[in-house]
């Protein structure tokens, strides 16, 4: 193709979220967060990440009652809590253009009820834009990334109870309110679709306190209540912030048939319908009738209001997000081999090469995800997660990380190819432009950055940051627009 380039003013950068970043869980005021009782577990195999997010009322009770963080990675971080000037000034030397970063909801609202915000939490972040403006690097902020105040969780079981939607959009109009002369960006839900897969991260939920018989449905009522919130703050950003986009953002699971079978083909088609009806709330504004008359089926009775439905359709986002990692496949047959996915388990494509946690890596897919969102869409799109976790190793002071440049370039090159075949991509933010806590297992060692931290996944360490050679890559590939690929 001839013009074979990336757009101008192309957004790259990376992505990080508060919970695996910042740390000082208990400083400035902040109240406990769901990922503060999200506790490592050193000997449960990396590839289950179910065991990994499993919680109870009673984890949660003993989590609440230990003062250390020694167990609970989540509550350290990588210090991005002190150490942001010196990170954002790394980004910057990188010449990003964006970084998509999350704000903690419970370092401005400690318990999720207050009536005012916490002003140190609101200062951290005006201190954090501020020094990325010094770096011209544009943020992106998500509002819900997996770290919403455990306060809600223990008291309304989460996003089951609809009180929750006017904490949301309390915390998000103080967010816009106070952040309006920094941030033109904004994301509601974190993968808006991963309540089923982990209901406590993404939703407060406590799996056992939920109505025996009834999980299903109070899990998609709860969903209702976000989607409900999501409309309704991305009407208070559009008057408050005239000129900002409001996005949504979906985990990609790019799925394919394991076969070119009929049955096996219907299923992938139903696992990827599944997968999209989450986004399509928030783009088309109403629930997709498969997916009302699958509830109906299935029994399930969500609770919707008519101001509900219409609060949905009149507030839709202005853009897509999404993450990617991997594909999979999906098959009828039970004689097939399963492979672990982004807190999912598909079938093993044997196409394909995997990561050390299973991941199987598939630039490709890529390409196919954007060409799907771009056509069902028809909005801009935002590559908000992507990258691979891999145990990098310090030689002499040096990080040689060949595997994680073959595995952006792949994934550039497809992304440019859908880009040049129509898609409009505005941007690219990869996940963990710098060492962080893993969401799912809580590691250090699962490492995506292009800055490697000196931290292991038992809190040692100096902290210290250090660029790997694939730092140098994609400053690179920024500074030239792709056009270094
Ligand atoms: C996504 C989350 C991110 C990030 C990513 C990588 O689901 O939105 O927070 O963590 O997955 O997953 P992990 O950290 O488990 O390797």
């Amino acid at each position: 193709m001839s013009n074979k380039r990336f757009p101008d003013g192309f957004l790259w950068g990376g992505a990080i979220a508060a919970n695996q970043a910042e740390g000082a869980w208990n400083e400035g005021g902040k109240g406990l967060s769901v990922a503060d009782v999200a506790m490592f577990k050193a000997n449960v195999d990396v590839k289950d990440y179910a065991k990994h997010v499993a919680i109870n009322t009673q984890t949660i009770t003993a989590a609440m009652q230990d003062e250390s963080d020694a167990d609970y990675p989540k509550r350290r971080g990588i210090d991005f809590y002190h150490r942001y000037a010196e990170d954002i000034a790394l980004f910057g030397e990188m010449g990003f253009k964006a970084l998509r970063l999350s704000i903690a909801w419970s370092r401005l609202f400690p318990t999720g009820e207050e009536a005012q915000p916490n002003m140190e939490g609101v200062q951290f972040y005006i201190n954090v834009f501020k020094e990325m403006k010094k770096h011209n690097i544009e943020p992106i902020v998500t509002l819900s990334h997996y770290e919403m105040p455990l306060a809600l969780s223990v008291k309304y079981n989460g996003w089951v109870d609809r009180q929750v939607i006017d904490c949301f959009v309390r915390f998000s109009d103080a967010c816009f309110d106070y952040f309006k002369p920094y941030v033109k960006y904004w994301l509601t839900f974190n993968e808006v679709d991963s309540i089923c897969r982990h209901p406590f991260t993404t939703a407060g939920i406590i799996p056992d306190k939920l109505t025996l018989g009834k999980e299903k449905q109070e899990i998609y009522q709860a969903l209702h209540h976000q989607l409900v919130a999501s409309a309704m703050v991305t009407r208070d950003c559009h008057e408050k912030i005239p000129e900002s986009m409001v996005g949504c953002m979906l985990t990609k699971l790019t799925t394919y048939p394991h076969t070119c079978h009929p049955k096996d083909v219907e299923l992938t088609l139903l696992k990827n319908l599944d997968n999209y009806f989450y986004a399509d709330v928030q783009v088309f504004g109403e629930y997709p009738p498969l997916t009302l008359s699958r509830w109906q089926r299935e029994g399930i009775k969500v609770e919707m209001t008519q101001a509900d439905c219409d609060v949905l359709k009149a507030h839709t986002v202005d853009y897509v997000t999404f993450s990617y990692y991997m594909s999979m496949t999906e098959s009828a047959s039970d004689d097939v081999e399963r492979a672990p996915g982004n807190t999912i388990i598909g079938v093993k494509n044997p196409y394909l090469d995997e990561t050390e946690w299973g991941w199987q890596i598939d630039p490709v897919g890529l390409k196919i995800s954007l060409l799907e969102l771009y056509d069902r869409y028809r909005k801009p799109l935002m590559v908000v997660e992507n990258g691979m976790g891999a145990k990098d190793t310090v030689e002499n002071g040096n990080i040689h990380d060949p595997y994680r440049i073959k595995y952006f370039k792949e994934h550039f090159e497809q992304m440019r190819e859908a880009i040049n075949m129509g898609v409009d991509c505005i941007g690219y933010t990869s996940w963990g432009p710098i060492d962080i806590v893993s969401a799912s297992t809580s590691q250090m060692s699962k490492r995506y950055g292009f800055i490697y931290v000196d931290q292991d996944d038992f809190g040692q360490g100096s902290l210290e940051r250090m660029r790997k050679d694939s730092f140098y890559w994609y400053q690179d590939v920024i500074n030239t627009n792709g056009e270094s690929l």
